[in-house]
């Protein structure tokens, strides 16, 4: 029995061929094809931390010595080391809630550190990682999470835009913002400005995913569509979402797909790279499907033990993104232990102060949530301003009397 995946076979002339079923080889074989790494991933470091030569993407990577790998590493333990004291802030009644990124720092540092400050990124709701490499304090994004606000930094300084809960929508914003480029001209050269676009494996089934990709690709805008496939849709694998490797749906809307060890920071950083220039030179869209593995609940009100078995997160373990730089670093004597105690140190500090600041964060005013939702002020809004106000008030005067 073949066991290559299955696909529908090509009309012929006769009649529809009533044996036209996947043998269960072929089912099984279509279904590890989406959620294993599988002979077309791109990798230039192991989860043993051995450097893989790439003819193909070693270019991209030529000017990282061992001083940004370090950095690279250092990056990614301080934005693990924030999101576990995020997390734990959350368990302790200081946040509603919190998204964890553990597990998938090596696709989000490797990409955010790939982009210029004129590119923007459109992200969705666990990009904490690309958050920081874009130079958003911390600070400014835990107020989400304390529901104290929309978002805290200024998304045109920062060339990273708001978070976006609505799955897949960012899409659809991002390829506006990537058509706006092309029209403008700002596309075509080194100098060229480009987009990226994050969001998961379970966007993919949504219907605005498809017509980003759409609209992206017939105007050929420099939209770089990075999909971390991390194996989960909260309860939803994979396999569930797509009959095909993810990568290879971006043939079917004619741009080009390509599958990465989203737990390989310098892969990412490398196929990153490689894909923005495409953009930048007039090249988009690009889809890149990181693989890799949400180790921790979808959201602090998850719980995963309830769908999937916890064989597969100790299997992922030996495939973490940081461990396997550090292995690296420390096997071809790049990096002592001192270094490896500072980085630690450093993360502590960074997750003490932004504990610091939650704890501490002041309580904003009811009305503010009437303020920066447009441009200009709106009568409407002022008038519903002003009634909440005085419907507050009347609890004040209540308590008087
Ligand atoms: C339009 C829409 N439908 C459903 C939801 C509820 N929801 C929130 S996260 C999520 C799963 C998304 O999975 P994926 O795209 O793989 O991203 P991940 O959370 O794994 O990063 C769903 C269904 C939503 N936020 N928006
Ligand atoms: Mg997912």
């Amino acid at each position: 029995m073949p066991s290559e995946q299955w696909t529908h076979p090509e009309p012929g002339d006769g009649p529809a061929a009533v044996a036209a079923q996947p043998s269960p080889e072929q089912v099984i074989a279509g279904l590890r094809a989406t959620s294993e790494g599988g002979a077309e991933l791109t990798q230039l470091l192991t989860p043993e931390g051995q450097r893989i030569p790439s003819e193909r993407f070693d270019r991209y990577v030529a000017d990282v010595d061992d001083e940004t790998l370090k950095n690279l590493y250092r990056d990614m333990v301080l934005v693990r080391r924030a999101d576990r004291e995020a997390n734990a802030m959350q368990r302790q009644g200081q946040l509603g809630i919190w998204v964890p990124l553990l597990g998938q720092e090596a696709a989000q540092v490797g990409s955010g550190r790939a982009l210029q400050p004129r590119d923007m990124a459109f992200p969705s709701y666990r990009e904490h990682g690309v958050a920081y490499t874009r130079g958003v304090d911390m600070r400014d994004l835990i107020g989400i999470f304390r529901c104290t606000d929309h978002s805290g930094w200024d998304y045109r300084a920062h060339g990273f835009h708001p978070y976006t809960i609505v799955i897949g929508n960012q899409v659809l914003n991002a390829a506006g913002y990537a058509m706006g480029q092309k029209f403008e001209g700002k596309v075509g050269d080194e100098g060229g400005e480009a987009t990226i676009c994050y969001f998961g494996d379970g966007a993919t089934s949504q219907g605005d995913v498809h017509e980003g990709f759409v609209w992206a690709a017939v105007y050929d805008a420099p939209l770089v569509f990075f999909c971390q496939n991390n194996q989960w849709a909260i309860s939803e694998p994979t396999e569930r979402q797509s009959r095909l490797p993810l990568y290879q749906r971006a043939r079917g809307y004619g741009f080009p797909g390509i599958r990465v060890d989203g737990n390989d920071v310098l892969a990412c950083l490398a196929v990153t790279r490689w894909a923005l220039e495409e953009c930048r030179h007039g090249n988009g869209p690009v889809l890149i499907e990181a693989f890799t593995y949400r180790m921790d609940a979808h959201t602090t009100t998850d719980d995963p033990t309830r769908y999937r078995l916890s064989d597969e997160l100790e299997e992922w373990k030996l495939k973490d993104p940081i461990e396997r730089v550090r292995a690296f670093l420390a096997r071809n004597g790049h990096a002592d232990q001192a270094f490896f105690d500072s980085v630690q140190a450093e993360a502590d500090q960074f997750a003490a102060e932004l504990r610091d600041y939650t704890f501490n964060m002041p309580e904003p005013p009811p009305d503010r949530v009437f303020s920066q939702v447009y441009a200009e002020p709106s009568p409407v809004l002022e008038a519903q301003r002003e009634e909440y106000l005085s419907y507050l008030d009347g609890f004040a005067a209540a308590g008087e009397h």
